[in-house]
């Protein structure tokens, strides 16, 4: 379903979905093709970009976004410059945080990302804050937190839903359910629908297919309107289409770098991989609705993905060179204050 909006609009979407998508296909490669450049664990977001572009394109720059150890995606959605997140991935000082946050912690106060927790669950409890203080402010600011359906068996999941609904919180609940913890399928849930939860906390629920943009949009733009009315906290599940490039340890790019040209062919695709190409994929999925609509083509969407490939690469160049932080600067921004 194609969003609501202008054609340039819509192009931009698909824009942003392929910046992801690019720039993570870096992250892979810094991992492959550079020892011990990502420090310790790292998780990517492709697949699952149609999710965080159309949520974040029905949120307004004031609004706050709260995000988990997949981050990379959700920043690059609001906004973020993709060089400043590869950045920050390989630790540089150039990075969004300076190179203090890493490839788990990607912030970007400028762009109302506060604070991004790994921590599992963690972020639903920073956000109930931030949503709070947007309430007892009256700034009008809406919150969103992602989190994954992992997040569904911390107990502060259910206490931060609790608290948002008992406060009449101005705060989206947004759970990307890709029926997978860290690629392993194991949900640890005793309910097959995890939306029973918030229900049965008297929060509305909504279900959207996490791949199809312009849904994800479309639903996301009422509930923000209707938690900019007060009527928030709102809870929405998002089902995924779990890419088969993050079921082993590391993400892998198992079909090589995606080629536009699958929207239309995915005969090339290995076959292992390619029912997900073929059908899973937001991305080409958008590809191929936009191509088939008045007034645009295929020669469009393929040059725009020529120009977001070229800026992507000079992304992941600005990150490489860029120098990490000097050694004796180790513990500036560790402390907030010395209390003098
Ligand atoms: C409290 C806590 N326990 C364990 C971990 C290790 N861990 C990292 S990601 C992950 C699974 C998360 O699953 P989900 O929330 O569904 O997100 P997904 O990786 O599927 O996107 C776990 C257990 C952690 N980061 N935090
Ligand atoms: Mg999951």
């Amino acid at each position: 379903m194609l969003p609501d909006m202008s054609r340039d609009q819509q192009l931009d979407l698909l824009r942003k979905m392929l910046m992801i998508r690019r720039a993570e296909e870096h992250v892979v490669r810094f991992n492959e093709e550079h020892e011990g450049l990502i420090r310790g664990h790292f998780h990517i977001y492709i697949g699952q970009e149609a999710t965080g572009v159309g949520v974040c394109a029905a949120l307004a720059p004031e609004d706050y976004l709260f995000s988990t150890h997949r981050n990379h995606g959700h920043v690059i959605a609001k906004g973020g410059d993709p060089g400043k997140v590869l950045a920050e991935i390989i630790g540089r000082e150039t990075g969004y945080c300076l190179g203090r946050g890493g490839t788990f912690h990607v912030a970007a106060p400028d762009l109302n990302i506060l604070h991004t927790s790994a921590i599992v669950g963690g972020s639903t409890a920073l956000a109930s804050g931030a949503a709070l203080a947007a309430q007892l402010l009256e700034t009008n600011a809406v919150t969103v937190v992602f989190f994954g359906d992992g997040a569904m068996d911390e107990g502060v999941s259910y206490e931060s839903l609790n608290m948002a609904k008992l406060w009449g919180l101005p705060l989206i609940f947004l759970m990307e359910n890709n029926y997978r913890k860290a690629g392993r399928v194991n949900s640890g849930h005793s309910t097959d629908d995890l939306a029973s939860i918030p229900r049965a906390l008297n929060v509305e629920t909504t279900a959207v297919d996490g791949g199809d943009v312009g849904q994800v949009y479309g639903v996301l733009l009422d509930l923000v309107r209707r938690t900019r009315a007060g009527e928030g906290p709102f809870f929405v599940e998002a089902r995924t289409h779990p890419w088969p490039g993050n079921d082993g340890d590391h993400p892998e790019l198992v079909a090589g770098l995606t080629d536009i040209n699958w929207a239309w062919d995915p005969s090339p695709v290995p076959e292992k991989a390619r029912p997900w190409y073929a059908e899973g994929d937001g991305i080409l999925a958008y590809a191929r609705e936009l191509a088939d609509s008045e007034g645009c083509d295929r020669d469009t969407i393929v040059r725009l993905d020529e120009e977001v490939r070229r800026e992507a690469d000079a992304a992941a160049q600005f990150a490489l060179t860029s120098p990490l932080p000097a050694p004796e600067a180790a513990l500036d921004y560790a402390y907030a204050g010395r209390g003098d």
